[in-house]
């Protein structure tokens, strides 16, 4: 090949790769950002709040957060919600993600009491928003465990099941004349891998292999209680819509072997399918329910580690969904692991994939965190065809930086990228209807604690007036969703 040749092919080739999608979001496309009580709202024990789990494990000495903060005040957003929604108007979205505190709500957990001023905060939050022309999408639960709760054994404990249902009658018959879009759950694969099973979430209880299989299989039933009460009692007066949020990430396999291929397919189907099949087709995936059957068996126990549907409850999780929320952050390589690891009792031994990231991909801050937006459009293929053709909302999506500037470059160039591989999705068929950017501001990241900046807007967590300053994300993102335009300009198609 001569030179100019080689030339002509690296250019066409790396701007294909880098290739900007610069047709238009449609008109009544939603735009909005996202946020979670625990992670945002502090006053932590004030106006009647109950204890939960988040309380509970950041109180704990030592800490087990890496820099022993807590979400005691946070961004104190329980006090500074009107500046919160300023905010959203400057950016112009469509509409706001937040989630509510259960313990603010049924300080106990149970329904024997509704705190009227927990009430009152998120009446008023909803106002303010309305107020403003920005509709509220509302995910009831966020990772934060009412604690007399978890003392029970938390979502271990088929007991939650309908206390969950009792606290989302609560919530729809206080909120609901003024909320469409629901989301039942926020990632319950996060709450139950991490809180059950691999330490990395409140409650951090120690169960692997069993404790993340209970815990799904309560949060599921959960959930289709939530969707048939508010399909029963709520849907005609009040009309709106119950999802679910799930956690993806795409598993591009390492070669195509058929054993990497497998390894990848089972992979999607002990991340995704766990959640997505049960609630659309009524069942786990037929992969989980061998490989971990298989395994339990010669682990010398009596039945399986991952529960069973009656025939009744597979009917009842059926087609539990009128959208499905997905958050999405990243990508990993897979392969066949060859060692079966019978001894290790676990989720991820059940699985059984090797996972890894790419040196060329580029950092966050995150250490699970790299920069892969050809994922977005592959995992929003692949629930599309796997699972039919269900409305997708992208409920998060962002990236984490050191925080130490308000020219935020890494993150503009994020959102460019992955809006366009949206864009991609939707050019192939796949129907979403909104994107939702995490965060609106920096936040309490979990066990992270204020270590990770994934906000829009910066906070200065070393003043008490939890200042909120626009980074150049903020800046980009009010074009994009002006012009529905990834440029940021009016220069798209039409
Ligand atoms: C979200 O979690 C949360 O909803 C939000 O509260 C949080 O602040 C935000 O992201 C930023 O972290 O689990 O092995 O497949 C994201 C949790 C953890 C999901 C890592 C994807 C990928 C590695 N993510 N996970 S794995």
């Amino acid at each position: 090949m001569n030179k100019e040749m080689w030339f002509i092919c690296v250019v066409f080739s790396t701007s294909l790769a880098t290739s900007i999608n610069v047709s238009k979001f449609p008109k009544d496309f939603m735009f909005g950002t996202s946020t979670a009580s625990y992670q945002i709202e502090g006053a932590w024990n004030e106006d009647g709040k109950g204890e939960n789990i988040w309380d509970k494990v950041t109180h704990r000495v030592p800490s087990p957060v890496i820099d022993n903060s807590t979400g005691d005040i946070a961004c104190d957003s329980y006090h500074k919600y009107k500046e919160d929604v300023a905010m959203l108007k400057y950016l112009g979205v469509t509409h706001y993600r937040f989630s509510l505190s259960w313990s603010r709500i049924l300080p106990t957990g149970f329904n024997n009491k509704i705190n009227s001023l927990g009430i009152a905060y998120y009446k008023n939050l909803i106002k303010e928003l309305r107020a403003n022309n920005i509709e509220p999408l509302v995910t009831i639960f966020h990772w934060d465990t009412p604690q007399p709760l978890e003392n029970l054994g938390g979502w271990t404990n088929e007991l939650i099941t309908d206390r969950y249902a009792d606290y989302a009658k609560v919530v729809f018959e206080n909120f609901g004349d003024h909320v469409k879009y629901w989301l039942t759950f926020n990632e319950p694969k996060q709450t139950c891998n991490g809180g059950y099973g691999n330490m990395q979430r409140a409650p951090l209880v120690d169960s692997p292999g069993i404790g993340e299989y209970l815990c799904t299989h309560n949060v599921l039933k959960a959930h289709a209680k939530a969707w048939h009460l508010y399909d029963k009692q709520f849907r005609t007066t009040q009309k709106g819509k119950v999802g679910i949020t799930m956690d993806t990430v795409w598993l591009e396999p390492d070669t195509n072997s058929s054993k990497d291929v497998d390894a990848s397919e089972r992979g999607q189907q002990f991340v995704h399918g766990w959640y997505a099949r049960p609630l659309t087709l009524g069942d786990y995936p037929e992969i989980m329910k061998k490989v971990i059957a298989e395994r339990s068996t010669l682990q010398g126990f009596s039945q399986s580690r991952l529960p069973q549907f009656t025939k009744d409850e597979i009917t009842y999780l059926k087609g539990t969904l009128d959208y499905l929320g997905l958050n999405y952050y990243t990508t990993f390589m897979v392969r066949d692991s060859n060692d079966e690891k019978i001894d290790d009792i676990s989720y991820e031994a059940d699985a059984n994939i090797n996972a890894y990231q790419k040196e060329e991909w580029p950092k966050s801050t995150t250490p699970w965190l790299r920069v892969v937006p050809w994922g977005l459009r592959k995992i929003l293929n692949w629930i599309k065809i796997t699972y039919g053709d269900i409305p997708i909302l992208i409920t998060e999506n962002g990236v984490s930086d050191d925080g130490s500037s308000t020219e935020d470059d890494t993150r503009v160039d994020y959102y460019q990228q992955h809006l366009s591989s949206l864009k991609d999705a939707m050019d192939d068929g796949v129907n979403v209807f909104g994107f939702t950017a995490w965060s609106l501001m920096d936040n309490y990241e979990w066990l992270q604690g204020y270590s990770e900046h994934f906000g829009l807007y910066r906070v200065d967590f070393s003043s008490s007036n939890r200042t909120r300053t626009p980074k150049k994300s903020a800046k980009y993102l009010k074009n994009v969703i002006q012009y529905r335009c990834v440029l940021g300009n009016s220069t798209c198609d039409k």
